[in-house]
């Protein structure tokens, strides 16, 4: 395999590089993601910069972003109008996934309860006790059922309410500091599937033309979508239990040759749980057609979710998925949904691999669906596992080819399990945390999380910016696409946090390890889940702001979505923006069309809620403005300001701030 493969150029992942090397010498007429990329270019600069208006029948109307003729849509809508209606209309679609992947949660956990499936029990028997706590249940004398029936009645409650009154899982998760911003801001919603619902509505023909109104729905259609990120968090961690730490390996390397290799793709852990399960009762079964065994990986955000639980590695994130395929040994790709690109069912024609559905939801040309059901969860997953075993004899040994490309990870920080490690060092683990901030052992925190986008360079940008924080003591932690950008690339290792990581966080992370047991620092990206998971960010986030007196808009904290593709990647960015965090992009959303919009997502968000957009493509460049957001927001709380004004200015802060009141570290903000 040549070294300077132009598949580098392609993506900073060397199985894919490889594979892509591989699949271009292949005598069968494939594509792949990258391919069809090329022969879309180029790609509509009006779509690009969202002043094309398809709603009504009437259209397309496109604006001229040059200030000529047309200035205005058929209807009248200016370009503001039309990028504001777009772009809320795709933090709708983000918001629906995220809370029907909660809502299916909630009906397989009502199965359990009413003892309609025996396939689930609650794991997480803690963490129910713990949610029904915060959402004010009285857990005194009930028993674990009798709970989980009261904790789904709220769950319920959020996607129905017909009372004004705030979402619990809102209520419950947000500071005060921030639920007085939020309600001042009249973004509090009160029913998920309403906010959803009224955006569809506004954005009809004929209905709302106001641009900031049109976004200010958005923004409490982005709070519904946290709510429902949390409940499909909360629910899972209760079902399957809350992550704790596991060592395992990822990328295209870890499928197996001898063994029936099954992929669980898409995001929802209900049925993948199950599958796990029934492959290990079913090794017999494929001892029989000639393998070692079922080898289950993981791909996307069920690949997360498996991985972060039970350490079943991750082969690909979103960009590669197809290559799974290609390798020739893939003999089952198990989908349920989001992020499952089309073109897996082409490629059923030429490989042997079953590509096997199992949502109504999402069905694909030369799919098998067997549909998924809680009352038959075990049954389904064995007729999976059945026709992988099958398919298994089916295969083309000519074209085998498994990339030899493999990296160790430590993966399972959900916030249990980060409360549990500090408190190996503190009895008061989220003050040890805040202490190490103060002290500037740890700079911040930043959220790296996120698909892939096809437009850049497959990892590089999760990598280059996830690098120059952790380089500048800025600790990371990642879900999503972002996370196994870091699982594949040995960014979530020990020797990630010798190599890579600055003396101050290293320090911390080598304390902790050490202390955790584990003979080693922790690594310096800590895998927080999946899409959904970002929950569990947010809670850490409010655990800290908490404890040091201040909102979210204070911390010195960052996010990034680097590679940033979906629907799910802008709502989950504008509840971030919403909360308070500075929050970077690196592929532009179509917004650049209406300078107001912009205007908003850049300033007068940040005006508004403390947290604001950043949009910068270039990663490195990226990596050195995050750093510095962090280093100036912990001048604003107080902390370092003696480095950072010096930093800025080459002088000391004495100098130039003779005449300011002083304010404690933990009380308000400077600006
Ligand atoms: S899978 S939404 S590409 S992170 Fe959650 Fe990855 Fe983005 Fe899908």
């Amino acid at each position: 395999m040549s070294k300077n493969s132009v598949w580098k150029e392609r993506t900073r992942d060397p199985a894919t590089a490889e594979m892509l090397e591989k699949v271009s010498e292949s005598d069968m007429d494939v594509t792949t993601i990258w391919d069809r990329y090329e022969k879309m270019q180029p790609q509509c600069r009006f779509g690009e910069l969202g002043i094309c208006c398809t709603i009504c029948l009437q259209g397309p109307c496109r604006i001229n972003p040059f200030g000529k003729e047309p200035t205005r849509g058929i209807c009248g809508a200016t370009a503001s109008t039309i990028v504001s209606r777009n772009l809320i209309r795709r933090i709708a679609g983000g918001c629906a996934a995220h809370s029907d992947h909660g809502r299916h949660l909630a009906h397989t956990m009502h199965a359990l309860i009413e003892g309609e499936t025996d396939v689930y029990t609650i794991k997480g028997e803690d963490k129910l006790k713990a949610i029904a706590e915060r959402v004010a249940i009285d857990v005194s004398g009930k028993d674990t059922m009798e709970l989980a029936e009261e904790v789904l009645g709220k769950v319920f409650e959020d996607y129905s309410r017909v009372e004004r009154e705030t979402l619990t899982w809102l209520k419950t998760t947000l500071t005060t500091k921030r639920l007085e911003i939020m309600d001042r801001c009249d973004v509090l919603p009160y029913n998920i599937d309403a906010s959803i619902t009224e955006i569809m509505h506004r954005t009809h023909i004929g209905v709302d033309a106001d641009p900031v109104s049109l976004i200010f729905s958005g923004i409490k259609c982005s709070l519904a979508d946290l709510a429902g990120e949390h409940i499909s968090t909360d629910l899972s961690d209760i079902m399957f239990g809350a992550p704790s730490l596991v060592t395992t390996q990822s990328n295209l390397g870890v499928l197996k040759k001898e063994s029936v290799n099954i992929a669980m793709h898409g995001h929802n852990p209900v049925l993948s749980e199950v599958i796990c399960d029934v492959a290990e009762e079913m090794e017999d079964a494929a001892k029989e057609v000639g393998a070692d065994g079922i080898n289950i990986v993981g791909i996307c955000c069920t690949g997360n979710e498996l991985l972060m639980r039970r350490g079943i590695p991750l082969v690909t994130n979103f960009a590669s998925q197809e290559l799974a395929i290609m390798t020739g040994v893939l003999d089952a790709m198990v989908v349920d949904y989001q992020c499952i690109m089309p073109s897996l069912g082409m490629w059923t024609t030429c490989f042997h691999t079953k590509l096997i559905s199992t949502s109504e939801l999402c069905r694909l040309g030369g799919d098998t669906h067997i549909e998924f059901n809680p009352s038959s969860a075990k049954e389904d997953a064995k007729k999976i596992v059945l026709l992988a075993i099958q398919s298994f004899k089916d295969r083309n040994e000519e074209i085998i080819y498994i990339p030899d490309v493999k990296e160790t990870a430590c993966v399972g920080f959900s916030t249990e399990q980060i409360v549990e490690i500090l408190s190996k060092v503190s009895d008061d683990p989220i003050q040890y945390l805040v202490d190490k901030i103060r002290e500037g052992k740890i700079l911040g925190i930043g959220a790296l999380v996120g698909c892939n986008n096809v437009k850049v360079r497959h990892d590089h940008n999760h990598l280059t910016i996830a690098e120059e924080l952790i380089k500048n003591d800025i600790l990371v932690v990642a879900t999503g696409c972002a996370a196994g950008a870091y699982v594949r690339a040995g960014l979530m290792t020990s020797k990630a946090t010798k190599d890579l990581a600055g003396d101050g966080l290293k320090e911390v992370l080598t304390e902790l390890g050490e202390k955790f047991g584990l003979d080693d620092p922790l690594p310096p990206v800590w895998h927080m889940g999946s899409c959904v998971d970002n929950s569990r960010i947010h809670d850490l986030a409010t655990m800290l702001a908490n404890k040091m007196g201040v909102d979210i808009k204070d911390l010195p904290v960052v996010a990034s979505a680097p590679e940033d593709m979906s629907e799910k990647a802008i709502v989950i960015g504008t509840w971030m923006v919403a909360t308070g965090w500075p929050t970077h992009v690196g592929v532009l959303p179509f917004i650049h069309g209406s300078p107001l919009v912009t205007q908003i997502a850049e300033h007068t968000a940040r005006d508004v809620f403390g947290g604001y957009f950043v949009f910068e493509e270039n990663p490195e460049k990226a990596g050195k403005r995050l750093v510095n957001i962090v280093k100036n927001r912990r001048w604003r709380l107080g902390i370092d300001e003696d480095k950072t004004v010096a930093y800025w200015t080459g002088h000391t802060a004495e100098e130039i701030f003779a005449e300011k009141p002083k304010v404690e570290a933990d009380g308000g903000e400077r600006r």
